[in-house]
């Protein structure tokens, strides 16, 4: 109780976020009504039950699908706001949200009402709350590379909005290599990378390892198989890499035939690990004091290791030094 308490008061921040996953089903309703979009349930309760997933498949059809009633700029700017407001809320400073644009562009919805959506929010929350915030694009790893490029492209008149890039959705058989242009691209752009690499997916390793390696990215969301391997442990450790992990989806990891909680192995290797909430609308809405709560409890984490990962967090953001120091 003391320590659900400590949680609640430290300050935050969130780096795995996807904010289509923040769309709670409250707001889908609401959404839905404005945009004359029909909804297959009849009501919150039969929506929230639908809400069963078995693996990382069966949550993105549900995650996708509820994407359905985001149409307009305002309901961007509302999507958005909400998260902020709620994160601020629970004592985050500062966040770096994901967004999924190929699913958007694809549904016929002008990118410029995503990003401006999104932007509009970001600057009412930081001048009414305080919270400060920054975007970054998701590219979708199980369409194709073209789609993915196209989206890219249609983005970067908006990059001065954007931080970085990142790589989500269903990873097997979709290595990060796959999108070795569109990071190239990005970086060239002047923008951050990232990549998703799920725990216990098919050749979660490798793809670990063109992550750290062939694409030399500036982060890595999950990651937590990286403790069955020694080796690239000593890489990340040697490029300082931070990982964004999310206990809601991340299981324990099977490391010399014991299973570890990924946030407790991470931390006693010695790795930069910080604690976020990931798609919290479809978690039971737990969002990262929750998670934090929850990864408490299961790595067993004592105060002080706590404020490291708080440390550890506000470290990863990709901010210049003056700015992270001001959130100090
Ligand atoms: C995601 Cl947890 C996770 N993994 C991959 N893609 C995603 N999109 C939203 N949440
Ligand atoms: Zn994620």
């Amino acid at each position: 109780q003391d320590m659900a308490a400590f949680i609640a008061a430290m300050p935050k921040a969130e780096y795995h976020v996807h904010l289509e996953g923040t769309l709670e089903a409250e707001m889908k309703f609401a959404l839905a009504e404005r945009n004359g979009v029909k909804l297959p349930y009849a009501d919150v309760a039969a929506m929230k039950r639908s809400y069963v997933f078995h693996d990382l498949p069966t949550f993105l059809k549900v995650y996708y699908e509820g994407m359905n009633v985001l149409l307009t700029e305002r309901d961007f700017y509302d999507l958005c706001y909400a998260y902020l407001a709620k994160a601020h809320s629970q004592n985050v400073l500062y966040a770096e949200m994901f967004f999924d644009p190929q699913q958007h562009i694809d549904r016929g919805v002008p990118i410029a009402a995503v990003i401006g959506g999104i932007t509009r929010a970001r600057a009412d929350a930081e001048a009414k709350l305080g919270i400060g915030s920054q975007l970054i694009l998701c590219f979708m790893r199980d369409l194709t590379a073209d789609n993915a490029m196209a989206a890219l492209d249609a983005a970067l008149p908006y990059k001065d909005k954007l931080v970085g890039v990142g790589l989500d959705s269903d990873e097997k058989d979709n290595p990060p290599t796959k999108f070795a242009a569109h990071f190239a691209k990005a970086r060239a752009a002047g923008l951050k990378v990232t990549a998703h690499c799920d725990v216990n997916q098919k050749d979660t390793l490798e793809h670990l390892r063109e992550a750290l390696v062939d694409i030399a990215v500036d982060r890595i969301d999950h990651g937590g198989n990286i403790l069955q391997s020694p080796e690239l442990i000593g890489i990340a450790k040697t490029k300082d890499m931070a990982f964004t992990v999310c206990p809601s989806f991340s299981g324990k990891v099977v490391v010399d035939g014991q299973p570890v909680e990924v946030v407790r192995g991470m931390l006693d290797q010695g790795l930069k690990v910080s604690i976020n909430s990931d798609d919290p609308a479809y978690m039971g809405s737990s969002y990262i004091t929750e998670a934090m709560i929850e990864a408490q409890v299961r790595s067993r984490l004592t105060k002080a290791e706590l404020v490291r990962i708080s440390h550890n967090a506000l470290d990863t953001a990709w901010l210049t030094p003056e700015r992270k120091a001001g959130y100090l």
